[in-house]
């Protein structure tokens, strides 16, 4: 089991990966500034098409609290988070926040998620237990979501139910222990993948609930490229978890033979 000892967090950055959110960045960044004055900002951006990159390099501009990192072209959401991490801990914050560009999810939130902390190594967002909601999703959608998580809980055997969900505050003692240099995937999978290191790692992982509220700007970058990655792999870690507990089992039901 790893242990994390839980000191307070007092420095906090909050990653915002962008591209093409040239619109409703500014709203979002200035909400989080007000909902937790402390915390500092970092923008990602992948060298967005729209311009988004220099606006945010305006924001930083106006606000010493306010931070972006420049990346060379579009290359997903979890090498951004990647690059945002390691960004984070070389800079010493005590926790690390991951929230989207686009309004879903909602910085008045984050005292919640933050307040968690106290007693746990990852906070989940999560709009899938008591309390949690999801404005302005069309059945299907929710279907996929709903659908996603209950397969992902079922076959990786996790006690998370919302483990795509991309509203999350980590303590940066959490981001060492998990090995994030071997991590790939991206997109939903790359949440699940570092759900799934947390717990394996012995991490403790708690749920508070959101409510997510999709876009009213701006273009969803979400295809059938990221669902297919996502259960592809949940699949086969999935498949590989159940293999070892049945090995697992099997032996020890030879060793109780045998004594
Ligand atoms: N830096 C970066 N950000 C991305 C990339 N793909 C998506 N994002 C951001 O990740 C967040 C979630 O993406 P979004 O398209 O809203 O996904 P959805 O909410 O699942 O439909 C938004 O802030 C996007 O701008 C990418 O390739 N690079
Ligand atoms: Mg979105």
């Amino acid at each position: 089991m790893a242990t994390t000892n839980r000191e307070p967090v007092t420095r906090v950055a909050v990653l915002i990966p962008t591209y093409n959110e040239r619109e409703s960045l500014p709203g979002v960044v200035a909400r989080v500034r007000a909902a937790v004055a402390s915390a500092d900002v970092l923008v990602l951006d992948d060298n967005s098409p729209d311009g988004t990159g220099r606006l945010a390099d305006e924001l930083a501009a106006a606000d010493p609290q306010v931070h972006v990192l420049h990346r060379p072209g579009k290359a997903g959401l979890g090498r951004a988070y990647l690059a945002g991490f390691d960004w984070a801990l070389s800079a010493g914050y005590d926790a690390v926040v991951e929230m989207d560009a686009d309004g879903s999810h909602q910085p008045e939130q984050l005292p919640a998620l933050l307040a968690a902390l106290a007693d746990a190594d990852l906070v989940i967002g999560s709009r899938w237990i008591r309390g949690g909601a999801v404005r302005n999703w069309p059945v299907r959608r929710k279907v996929l979501s709903v659908g996603a998580n209950v397969y992902t809980k079922v076959l990786l055997g996790m006690h998370v139910n919302d483990a795509t969900a991309g509203y999350r505050a980590y303590r940066s003692s959490a981001l060492r222990v998990i090995g994030l240099d071997s991590v790939e995937s991206q997109g939903y999978c790359f949440q699940v993948d570092l759900t799934v290191r947390a717990v394996r790692a012995g991490l403790r992982v708690v749920e508070v609930p959101i409510t997510f509220v999709e876009r009213e700007v701006g273009a969803s970058k979400m295809g059938g490229d990221v669902i297919r990655e996502a259960l592809t792999n949940v699949t086969t870690w999935g498949v590989r978890h159940r293999a070892r507990q049945a090995r697992d089992l099997v032996r020890s039901v030879r060793d109780r033979k045998r004594t």
